[in-house]
């Protein structure tokens, strides 16, 4: 046979074909940077304008009024569009403006199209304007890190996901010293404006540098940014004004798909429980919405796990006329139960298979995780302040942070006032298992908070509900359903009469689908032992090949397979939504600056409804801000928004939740939320949550 010259590689790389499949840019990157989004009406006129909304109010809290009372008067702001306003309106809301904006914090799917709504404002109202990127977050405003960004840039970026044109960080500008070197950098910037992409944390840092900057004239607008959906603002009678940060709806939904698929190859494969850990370092709105999108069999939501009341105990308590604290949120212990009983029904049914979805910051809400997670913050927090070196570098060994731990449970019982850690505190960290006794120890972020991410969560919660399930096994409670019809016909095949065999060794032979062990039977041995009782077979003969399969059958094998969603969906490109919303974000930004707001988030009303009732606003920060235990210390922060377990969205999936467990015949309700799609019309318009929510 001819052998076939191979062509070299040089002409190979050389190859139109080649060099058109192995490109860096593909079709879908083309289509997603030349398109621009909608713009809200207000920003079709030629300029806008803002005015006060006067119908929210807020509780004001005294140390936001001592701290922030530069910018705590300020009032929710609407934007609107006008054609022809006066020159001298004209004339300052073109002027050549310098900004800066920055990221802060995690990336989240729509930050560069904020980047471009603000580019595209700014250089339509004025070409000489100038907009600054601050490289690798707020260190780059430190020191002056900033490049100045070009149409060629903001083009490349559009419509795409991450941070990668000018990346993020996590540094707080919490000291005199930063903030005098953000201030230098302002000025040697000529800066107007500086904008603050950021989750909770970024916002409330936002507040404090446009109080500080005030007197220099420079500008201070946050835009609320985190996949993890915290941050949501109502005002004081619960109207929403920003109903879900940008991020959270392409995360969820790139979650949602992964672990729909999950669910798919759950029910083809029938051998795995998929364990899915899912991003929120605290709140459990991703789980919430992946709920929503996939139907998973179990999803938990921290916030209702803090709600659960032992009715009984609590019942126990008032009879001693005592309150019983313990009565109020679930344990560990009795959370690993609940999913036990899950799985053990499924099990029951012939499923001992299925998806459990577990949000990163589930811990957060169970109360004996927080008490340890709250002490050992402040006793890090308390070592940082009081000594020249760092709690993790002074400390790099497990064995050495014990010690340390150990000496302080010693002085608590030498000082009465030295409360923060005692021994019984000490006793109770040292029988947690140390992978987990790492996790708490784990270093805390630039903000002071716990970094749930490093914690193996799912490894916890999991390695409980294992040794449980190995309990309820021995005790025979945990079993594999076997189809009636497929026993029958197993023992037909080798011409026994199955009604003889059944009652004997099922349960519940005469009226169910599936047939359960007797859960006296665990072994070969006692089910030999069971069949010779009955006189269905001899002591010495051996059990028929079909009733031993049966039997092996229905013994279970717990097996899992573990994932983590998080940075893979921080890190999707974004749904149209988040295309949409972070868009006019940037237009926002930008009318916010030109009227000459500070101290102001970004924000768009409506989000839940048709994009034609969308309304771009200007949200005063102070107002919003309060007191928060941080680093150990109070510290004046912007709250936090968690599930709501009234709202439409979480009482609709605890009212599902029977149904998704799906613990009975027949098959599972599975939703298929597919990929994000960024042309066509398959996807839905906005989070699920939203959707319900609006209701
Ligand atoms: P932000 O709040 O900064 O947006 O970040 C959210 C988040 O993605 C959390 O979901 C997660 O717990 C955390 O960041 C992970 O942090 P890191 O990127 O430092 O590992």
């Amino acid at each position: 046979m001819p052998v076939k010259k191979s062509v070299s590689i040089e002409k190979l790389l050389d190859n139109a074909k080649v060099k058109g499949v192995t490109d860096n840019i593909n079709r879908e990157v083309i289509e997603r940077r030349e398109s621009i989004p909608p713009k809200c009406g207000v920003f079709l006129k030629d300029y806008t304008m803002l005015n006060e909304d006067l119908d929210y109010n807020f509780d004001i809290g005294k140390e936001a009024t001592k701290s922030l009372p530069k910018i705590i008067k300020n009032k929710v702001q609407k934007v609107i569009g006008i054609d022809s306003p006066d020159e001298s309106f004209k004339k300052e809301y073109c002027k050549r403006r310098n900004i800066g904006l920055v990221f802060s914090g995690g990336p989240a799917p729509g930050g560069h199209n904020v980047i471009a709504g603000l580019y595209d404002a700014a250089k339509k109202a004025n070409q000489n304007s100038k907009i600054y990127g601050f490289l690798l977050g707020p260190d780059g405003i430190i020191e002056n890190e900033a490049v100045e960004l070009t149409d060629d840039i903001v083009d490349t970026y559009r419509n795409l996901g991450g941070f990668g044109m000018i990346k993020t960080g996590r540094t707080k500008i919490d000291t005199d010293e930063k903030m005098a070197l953000s201030r230098e950098t302002c000025k040697q910037l000529e800066l107007d404006a500086i904008v603050i992409v950021g989750g909770d944390d970024s916002n409330t840092n936002a507040a404090f540098l446009a109080q500080e900057m005030f007197e220099d004239g420079i500008q201070v607008i946050g835009v609320p940014k985190t996949i993890d959906g915290d941050i949501q603002v109502r005002d004081a009678d619960g109207q929403v004004l920003c109903a879900i940060s940008f991020g959270f709806h392409t995360a969820a939904r790139s979650f949602a798909n992964s672990i729909g698929n999950l669910c798919t190859d759950s029910g083809s494969d029938v051998k795995y429980w998929h364990i899915c850990k899912v991003m929120g370092r605290v709140a459990s709105h991703l789980a919430l919405e992946v709920a929503l999108q996939t139907h998973a069999n179990i999803t938990l939501i921290g916030e209702d796990l803090a709600d659960y009341k032992d009715k009984e105990r609590i019942k126990r308590a008032e009879k001693e006329n005592t309150v019983d604290y313990t009565a109020y949120g679930m344990t560990l212990r009795h959370l690993s139960r609940l999913i036990c009983n899950g799985i053990v029904r499924r099990a029951a049914v012939g499923k001992n298979h299925g998806v459990i979805v577990i949000p990163e910051g589930v811990l957060e809400f169970i109360n004996e995780i927080q008490v340890f997670i709250i002490k050992l913050s402040t006793i890090i927090a308390e070592y940082n302040r009081s000594h020249d070196t760092n709690f993790h570098s002074h400390f790099p060994l497990r064995k050495d942070k014990l010690n340390y731990l150990r000496g302080l449970a010693r002085r608590s019982r030498e000082d009465e006032s030295f409360t923060v850690w005692n021994t019984r505190d000490d006793d109770l960290f040292n029988v947690i298992p140390a992978f987990f006794q790492e996790g708490l120890l784990t270093e805390r972020d630039s903000h002071g908070n716990f970094q749930f991410s490093q914690v193996e969560t799912d490894k916890i919660i999991m390695g409980l509900v294992k040794d449980y399930l190995n309990i309820l096994k021995e005790k025979g409670v945990y079993k594999i359903g076997i189809k009636k019809s497929y026993y029958k016909k197993a023992l037909q095949k080798e011409e026994l009469d199955p009604d003889s065999f059944g009652p004997v060794i099922f349960k519940n032979y005469i009226d169910a689908d599936f047939l359960l062990v007797k859960p006296s039977i665990v072994s070969i041995k006692t089910l030999k032992k069971a069949l010779v009782r009955e006189c269905i077979i001899d002591k010495d003969e051996k059990i028929p090949v079909s009733i031993e399969n049966i039997y092996k059958k229905s013994v279970p094998n717990f097996k899992t397979q573990t994932h983590f969603y998080g940075y893979d969906g921080r890190g999707n490109d974004p749904t149209r939504f988040d295309c949409n919303y972070t868009y006019n974000l940037g237009l926002t930004v930008f009318s916010l600056i030109a009227n000459k707001a500070t101290g102001q988030m970004a924000a768009i009303k409506n989000l839940d409804l048709d994009f034609s009732k969308w309304e771009p606003v200007g949200i005063p920060i102070a107002p919003l801000m309060h007191l928060e235990e941080r680093k150990g210390k109070l510290a004046l922060v912007l709250e936090k928004s968690i599930v709501d377990i009234n709202s439409n969205s979480f009482r609709i999936v605890k009212a599902l939740r029977e149904k998704w467990l799906a613990a009975e015949p027949g098959e599972d309700n599975y939703r298929r939320p597919g990929p994000i799609r960024f042309t066509g019309k398959s996807e839905e318009d906005r989070p699920i949550t939203l959707e319900l929510n609006a209701i």
